[in-house]
């Protein structure tokens, strides 16, 4: 088959990908390892910037988003039993979204039929090919047949462990890494949340986060050492956890209820600066990975869409190639900044093994100095609602 833009990866990048493109009319497709139901039981991002929600607004696809989505002016940091609120919406004027990414790539592949974005699932083998050239191809298997793809450009959007890297002449000095010595270990449980806003805690026994789906869906995170495995976490012993590291006044307000989906993600900083090579651009997970803390994931791989989707329609619309050719520049530059909040998130609310009682000492000034700071409440506050494109 022919197309102009061969998309692989079906989770939220390629998928909103797909669908900014042919509201600007130019033809792709999709290409996903995984079946349907798989991508959909995966359960990840909660939190959505403004820019991220705009995005769907734009595409059209923010109707159920709108209906469902939990409005949140404000988030808070724990350490103990004092809590420090970041008011979101009066530092900034803006403020996040809770709306799970399962609904938003519900939402995605739902519209994809009446706006003619072709998916295809469960397709295995799938190479890259020519990305030097103009004329680039994709070849896969799906139920046992080869296919191919010729293409204008290959999107790669198909996550940190995706075949599109790993086609890329990739010198390792455009690669930057941080692996963290802990995992987030999360529970969804149908629950009312604790605390109508997000929490992040960060306690002498450890980290945790209380978040939601809805107001009768609740996610939780504690970190774990990274050589713990589910197993070792019933739900009870889970729950026990999680009411120590959150504190008297918030673990009164748990209620507690069987675990529905219980997953370990280890927690890496990860940026490939090389987000193109000749026909072939990386977008997401693919380019980049941030730790969970701050939830800007998701919020990347919306912004880099934008970007990219901008230079395509430039490039096919107009015959320009400056606005595409400068995508990666362009993306990096938020990409770094969500990369040194997430890591500095990250290094506040977590303990590290090795840490020394001065370590220690300096995560409390830190937190004590953000209670009593206007301006350092506004520092978090930009970042966290996000840094304008
Ligand atoms: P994805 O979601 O990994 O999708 C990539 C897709 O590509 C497919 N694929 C392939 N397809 C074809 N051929 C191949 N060879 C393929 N290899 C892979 C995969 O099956 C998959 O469907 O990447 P994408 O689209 O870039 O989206 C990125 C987000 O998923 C990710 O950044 C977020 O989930 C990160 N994240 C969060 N981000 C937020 O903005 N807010 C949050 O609150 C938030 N919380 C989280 C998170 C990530 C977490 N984990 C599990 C790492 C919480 C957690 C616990
Ligand atoms: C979530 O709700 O899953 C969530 C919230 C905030 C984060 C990460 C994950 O920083």
């Amino acid at each position: 088959m022919k197309t102009q833009v061969a998309i692989i990866g079906g989770g939220p990048a390629g998928l909103m990908l797909g669908h900014s493109l042919r509201a600007e009319n130019i033809e792709c497709v999709v290409l996903e390892r995984a079946s349907a139901g798989y991508v959909l039981g995966r359960i990840r991002a909660g939190v959505l910037e403004q820019r991220t929600t705009d995005l769907l607004r734009d595409l059209g696809l923010d109707e159920r988003l709108r209906k469902e989505g939990i409005r949140e002016d404000g988030f808070n940091l724990a350490e103990g039993n004092r809590m420090i609120r970041i008011d979101v919406a009066d530092l900034t004027g803006k403020h996040t979204t809770v709306y799970g990414q399962t609904e938003i790539t519900r939402d995605l592949m739902t519209a994809a039929p009446e706006r003619g974005l072709e998916i295809f699932y469960e397709v295995s083998d799938v190479a890259l090919h020519d990305i030097d050239s103009d004329a680039p191809f994709v070849t896969f298997h799906k139920n046992g047949t080869q296919h191919r793809v010729d293409c204008r450009f290959i999107a790669g959007c198909d996550g940190f462990h995706g075949a599109a890297r790993r086609a890329m002449p990739l010198p390792p000095d455009q690669v930057f890494e941080r692996r963290y010595p802990f995992g987030w270990l999360g529970i969804l449980a149908d629950v009312p949340p604790c605390h109508d806003e997000i929490v992040y805690a960060n306690h002498s026994r450890g980290f945790a986060l209380a978040s939601k789906r809805s107001h009768t869906r609740s996610r939780y995170y504690i970190d774990i050492p990274l050589n713990q495995k589910i197993e070792d976490w019933g739900d009870e012993r889970f729950w026990d956890e999680l009411c120590l590291r959150l504190g008297r006044d918030l673990a009164a307000s748990i209620t507690r209820g069987p675990a529905i989906e219980k997953s370990i993600a280890p927690l890496r900083s990860f940026v490939c600066t090389a987000m193109r090579a000749g026909s072939l651009f990386l977008a997401g997970d693919a380019a980049h990975i941030v730790p969970p803390t701050g939830a800007k994931g998701l919020n990347l791989a919306a912004s880099d869409v934008i970007y990219l989707a901008r230079g395509l329609t430039s490039y096919f619309r107009y015959g320009e190639i400056d606005q595409l050719a400068a995508y990666p520049e362009t993306a990096l530059k938020r990409v770094w900044k969500a990369s040194r909040f997430s890591a500095s998130l990250t290094r506040l609310m977590h303990h590290f093994p090795g840490d020394t009682a001065f370590d220690r000492q300096m995560q409390r000034a830190e937190l004590d100095y953000i209670a009593g700071s206007a301006a350092a409440q506004t520092a978090i506050a930009e970042n966290y609602v996000g840094l304008p494109l």
